[in-house]
């Protein structure tokens, strides 16, 4: 083909070829550097979505584009059938790094969730000694755990589940940041698990009350109720900590991880765990045919020492403080509330002449910026990790200017 695809042609091949679960804003991206894109036009714009957090170490970071690009020469997957050169000292690193004895490396988000609820049933009835088939998971109103079956069971979203039934039972809705529902529901005896997400990303970055992680963790060991934190979207430094739960001290019984242990390069995903909970599954009882190899293994090693030797938690808590200080200045009626933690936050839009969170999300894009909205009337902004002071404030001045082009 000679002819240089443009927007449009690139938009209209997926809206004509593509299923239309999405509906994106309209920019097409061609490159990404850092806490930046680029559309194919050339156009450049600050990404404040960063792929939902994935890319939480910037656009293709040289070191994790080279652990890749290396290991794709070599040996890229074994299945788990064979025994690699790369997963051993992997599955060594990630354990030390946060701290468990064991790690079940998996591909996407929603496999991690799934993996974790398989665990904690498995340990229901080898450990805890809940009858077969009766245990039972609390999880929160307005939760997002990814796409699958089991997962939009425990939803509450009806975008999300509608048309999509018969639904996978053994779940126990509680609302979120409600210890006395969470009080409540521990009351059965067959209740094997709390999941929850430490900052509710999808429902619009809910910050819970200080001291509610801490105080559900409390509760649920009392119980001998594993707390299985859902850290995809928070995680890996995006809140100021390596963890949103470090922010309380709060050890998960099983953790959740997935988007930026990639930096975005590649599907990595993994659940942690101690040897009590972990070695309940047994060969044959999980896995997956991508799940831990070599080149995710690579991969996922160079993007957790990036986030270590640029020191992007601390960078994450400073800026996040800054942006959320420049935000609060903006004086427009259209801004209700801000709130988040670190470089995880959301701007609440009231609307103004019709004008919604979207049409300030189309505004920023042709400024040079790119948030997506959710829930109408909520946009989230979470650059890149790696975006620099002076790169931050140029973004906040689109934001203000976009925003007030509105007045
Ligand atoms: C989409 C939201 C973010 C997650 C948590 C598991 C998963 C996710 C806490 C599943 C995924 C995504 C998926 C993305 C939209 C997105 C999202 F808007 F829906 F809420 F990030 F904010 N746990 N979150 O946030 O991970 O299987 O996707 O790898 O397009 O559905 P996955």
């Amino acid at each position: 083909m000679s002819e240089k695809l443009t927007s449009k042609m690139a938009m209209d091949l997926e809206d004509r070829y593509g299923a239309h679960n999405y509906h994106p804003i309209p920019v097409v991206l061609a490159k990404g550097k850092g806490a930046k894109v680029w559309d194919v036009e050339g156009k450049e714009y600050f990404d404040f979505l960063s792929a939902y957090s994935a890319v939480n170490q910037g656009h293709c970071h040289p070191k994790i584009v080279e652990a890749l690009t290396e290991q794709a020469q070599k040996l890229t997957l074994t299945s788990r059938a064979f025994y690699n050169d790369t997963l051993g000292v992997y599955e060594k690193y990630i354990t030390d790094y946060f701290g468990y004895d064991k790690v079940l490396p998996m591909n996407s988000g929603a496999e991690g969730d799934e993996t974790a609820l398989k665990l904690c049933r498995k340990w229901a009835y080898t450990k805890k000694g809940i009858p077969e088939n009766e245990a039972k998971i609390i999880v929160c109103a307005n939760n997002f755990h990814g796409r699958t079956i089991t997962i939009i069971s425990m939803s509450t979203d009806p975008e999300a589940k509608k048309d999509f039934g018969p639904y996978t039972p053994g779940f126990i809705t509680i609302p979120y940041d409600n210890l006395d529902a969470l009080s409540e529901a521990l009351k059965d005896p067959n209740v094997a698990g709390f999941l929850v997400e430490p900052i509710q990303g999808e429902a619009g970055v809910m910050v819970p009350q200080e001291g509610y992680l801490k105080k559900a963790y409390d509760m649920c060991k009392a119980k001998n109720v594993l707390f299985i934190a859902d850290e995809v979207q928070t995680g890996i430094a995006r809140t100021g900590k390596l963890l949103a739960c470090d922010h309380e001290g709060v050890r998960p019984d099983v953790l959740i991880l997935g988007k930026a242990l990639s930096g975005g390069a590649y599907p990595i995903s993994a659940v942690l765990a101690d040897d009590d909970i972990m070695l309940t599954i047994k060969p044959g009882e999980h896995g997956s045919t991508f799940g831990g190899n070599p080149l995710a293994a690579r991969v996922a090693v160079a993007a957790l020492k990036v986030v270590k030797e640029e020191k992007l938690a601390g960078r994450a808590e400073k800026l996040g403080q800054l942006f959320r200080e420049e935000m609060k200045k903006i004086n427009s009626e259209m801004i209700e509330l801000v709130r988040g933690k670190g470089l995880l936050n959301a701007v609440i839009i009231r609307p103004k002449n019709g004008k919604t969170a979207w049409d300030v999300c189309i505004k920023m894009a042709e400024n040079g910026l790119l948030a997506k909205p959710t829930h109408d009337h909520i946009i989230r902004f979470a650059p890149p990790l790696v975006i620099s002071e002076e790169e931050l404030m140029k973004a906040i001045a689109i934001i203000k200017k976009s925003i007030l082009s509105f007045e």
